[in-house]
């Protein structure tokens, strides 16, 4: 079979490996010309455990590709990004973009398949879209079974970190506009997947990937809310929330200075912005988990009272521990906030990049190790729970004022309950 796979990012590039590696021929069509290069020469621009080694693989074997425009093929995937446009409306033209590219190729019994995340109804209106530029042939939207083209949606899962061993492992759902659809895609997806693959309609597949991450969302809200209640009662949160996961049917999140990344926080607003009134509870959710970094201002300027220009020393910039991905991150909105609000002098520590985002560079922010940055200042911010941040010894600390967003000393490492 021959694959083409149009976005060559997180999701689209180590799905095109995999599948090329399964011994399909796989074209990835990407329009930043860069990484095209860069794929064509077998390496890879994105940071992903075991990636490098795999496509090297499969492109130094010929089964994988890269190219600038797409070229005939059996199967399409689109794998583009998604993003929230303005007034926190989904913002598809990506993936409406990726359909016209691919539009002149369709032939009979070819199989489009969209897996970027997407409003509930975009698979069809892609369908809709790809009938009108292609007159000649019939869409599923419209024929159903009899179609000339198949189309289906099928959501990625899989955690940055771990994309491999979840593209494979996960169970997938697999939505078509027919049921023939459903299942040439389900049937593509066996090559790779080992977990099950649940077919279903395409526009329930949307709203299952939406459902996923506002379930998350939600749920860190409510250990984000949780975080200010015990505040404001004086009580330690990580052990109100330890204590109370250890009940069979209770499984609290960790609260934190905000959600970063590109879905959790993104994807609520693909539904709340379809059904504004049935979604109380997560435009709810969105407001707690965007006041966090406010909250963390806050704190801060509470600390700093009266103090003349204290050093302040922010450790971890990503938007989650381990990973070098800056972009959509809490961290670093919180040390743009102080910088801002020129609380005193911010030094700020990020283990995984070799330099600050231009950002914070340009608000006069510092950049050091951890323990330098500790060491110059009078309060320590604590942002992104880094294993890195695990072995700094708390008489680094002991003078210190502290303002642990992650609990790492405020419990983890002192584990002090309230009545010690
Ligand atoms: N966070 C907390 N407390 C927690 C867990 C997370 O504050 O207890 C914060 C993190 O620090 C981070 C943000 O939430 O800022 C998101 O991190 P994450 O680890 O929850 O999620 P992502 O964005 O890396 O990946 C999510 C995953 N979705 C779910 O777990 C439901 C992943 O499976 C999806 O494939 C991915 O979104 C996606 O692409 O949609």
């Amino acid at each position: 079979t021959n694959l083409s796979v149009v976005g060559l990012g997180y999701i689209g590039l180590p799905t095109a490996a995999l599948f090329a590696q399964r011994g399909l021929s796989v074209t990835g069509v990407d329009v930043n010309k860069a990484v095209v290069d860069s794929v064509n020469k077998g390496r890879i621009h994105i940071v992903e455990p075991d990636l490098d080694g795999l496509v090297q693989k499969v492109v130094a074997t010929g089964a994988l590709k890269a190219v600038s425009t797409p070229e005939p093929s059996e199967a399409f995937i689109i794998a583009v990004p998604t993003p929230l446009g303005e007034h926190n409306k989904p913002d598809v033209s990506f993936v409406f973009d990726a359909a016209k590219s691919i539009a002149p190729f369709l032939k009979k019994d070819d199989l489009v398949i969209i897996e970027s995340t997407c409003p509930v109804g975009t698979t069809k209106q892609v369908s809709g879209y790809l009938a009108d530029l292609r007159p000649d042939l019939t869409f599923p939207h419209d024929h159903g079974e009899d179609s000339d083209v198949l189309v289906a949606y099928s959501p990625e899962r899989v955690l940055p970190g771990r994309i491999l061993i979840e593209l494979i492992h996960n169970d997938r759902s697999v939505g078509g506009l027919s049921r023939r659809s459903s299942e040439m895609a389900g049937s593509l997806y066996t090559q790779i997947v080992e977990g099950n693959v649940l077919l279903t309609s395409a526009e329930a597949a949307e709203l299952v990937k939406l459902t996923e991450n506002s379930f998350r969302d939600v749920n860190i809200a409510f250990a984000n809310e949780l975080a200010l209640v015990c505040e404001e009662l004086k009580l330690n949160c990580w052990e109100i929330i330890e204590l109370a996961n250890k009940h069979p049917r209770v499984s609290i999140l960790q609260p934190g200075p905000g959600v970063g990344g590109h879905c959790i926080a993104v994807d609520p607003y693909f539904i709340i912005d379809a059904v504004p009134k049935a979604t109380p509870l997560m435009q709810a959710a969105r407001a707690v988990n965007e006041d966090r970094p406010l909250k963390v201002l806050e704190y801060v300027r509470n600390l700093v009272g009266q103090t003349q220009n204290p050093t302040i020393a922010c450790l971890g910039l990503s938007f989650k521990p381990n990973i070098d991905d800056l972009r959509s991150s809490p961290a670093v909105k919180v040390v743009e906030l102080l910088a801002k609000e020129k609380l005193g002098t911010l030094i700020a520590s990020e283990p995984n990049v070799s330099e600050l985002p231009q950002s914070l560079r340009d608000l006069g922010v510092d950049f050091a190790d951890a323990l330098t940055a500790i060491d110059r200042a009078s309060i320590v911010v604590l942002l992104v729970d880094h294993r890195q941040f695990d072995f700094i010894d708390p008489s680094a600390l002991r003078d210190k004022r502290l303002v642990d967003t992650r609990g790492l000393w405020t419990w983890r490492k002192s584990r002090k309950p309230q009545f010690a």
